[in-house]
């Protein structure tokens, strides 16, 4: 596996680019690139640590279901204070990853307002696209680990969405390849937008022979930079320090097709009806309808989760 060594970097780093430039560079070409300091106007950058999270998130419970540790329980503060212990020495507790910031942690909201515009267009916020059409990632999510802590599976978003990763405190690792490498990464039989290999950093070549002709590139966030993981390029993560960063998501006309196809596979797999329905809609909406999705609208979701409007459990407050 050939990484940052490699003669061309992959991955361009850019600062201060216009929405329109991103839009045109990169979303529209489906290419990732690092927006160095995309973030640093937002109030979390600067103001959010463990010591700040342990005072501002409010006494709770909550249940979430991740691909790090499948259905797990999360109670804060002591979550927090299981992040301090281990900096000085104690055992390493779960990584926190997909915790929807507006459902969860409402009392963070502000401190990652306004919205990014580099995540705009978001078709899925037009009023022709059924709320649940999304499944349950809207808005912000919220990741909090530490050393030793990773993604862990190498993967391509879930339904070919756009992801942005946005670093808060603390660094991460990230280690991406192009689409096209998918035939050096083992996809998995169940899962094609999942690779079998375990652990990318170190893999095991007896078993992943083929991740040796893969081309990927690891780069690092800090505090303020802005990460976009362009639709279907593969992914994982790695921290070697405390880390809190913010993820979210989009679909745009560029991934729009691959979205709707991926996002219709899945939902036949249960729901077969629906998915027909669904299919039939989806091709009558015109895209110049679709265009005028509002954005995110973050005071609306903040009320549609407070109100419980949603299939997943709300926190218990302590
Ligand atoms: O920041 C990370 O650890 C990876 C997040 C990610 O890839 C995801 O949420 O899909
Ligand atoms: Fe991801």
């Amino acid at each position: 596996m050939r990484t940052p060594n490699s003669a061309r970097m992959m991955i361009e780093e850019v600062e201060g680019i216009s929405v329109a430039e991103f839009q045109r560079r990169f979303q529209q070409q489906l290419k990732p690139c690092v927006i160095r300091g995309g973030v640093k106007h937002w109030p979390a950058v600067g103001k959010w640590n463990l010591d700040y999270l342990a005072k501002a998130i409010r006494p709770k419970s909550i249940r979430l279901k991740n691909n790090q540790s499948g259905q797990r329980d999360y109670r804060f503060p002591e979550h927090v204070e299981a992040l301090r212990a281990f900096e000085s020495g104690g055992p390493l507790p779960a990584y926190l990853t997909n915790a929807n910031l507006y459902r969860f942690f409402p009392e963070l909201a502000a401190d990652v307002e306004p919205y990014s515009e580099y995540g705009l267009p978001d078709m899925t916020t037009s009023p022709l696209i059924p709320r649940n059409f999304m499944y349950d990632r809207f808005g912000v999510e919220l990741l909090l680990g530490t050393a030793g802590h990773g993604f862990g599976v190498l993967h391509i978003d879930s339904c070919y969405i756009h992801a942005f990763i946005a670093q808060i405190y603390g660094e991460k690792d990230f280690i991406v390849f192009p689409p096209d490498q998918g035939k050096y990464l083992y996809p998995s039989a169940e899962n094609p937008l999942v690779s079998d290999v375990d652990n990318i950093w170190s893999p095991d070549l007896k078993r992943f022979p083929d991740v040796q002709k893969a081309r990927g590139e690891v780069l690092t966030l800090r505090p303020g930079d802005l990460l976009f993981v362009s639709s279907g390029w593969w992914h994982t993560t790695r921290m070697n320090t405390t880390s809190i960063g913010v993820t979210f998501n989009t679909v745009t006309p560029s991934n729009w097709g691959v979205f709707c196809t991926e996002a219709l596979r899945q939902m036949a797999l249960t729901k077969p009806g629906k998915a027909k329905l669904a299919s039939v809609y989806l091709k009558l909406a015109k895209y110049p309808a679709l265009w005028t999705a509002p954005g995110f609208d973050s005071a609306a979701t903040l009320e549609a989760f407070a109100a419980g409007d949603d299939d997943m459990p709300p926190p218990r407050y302590a």
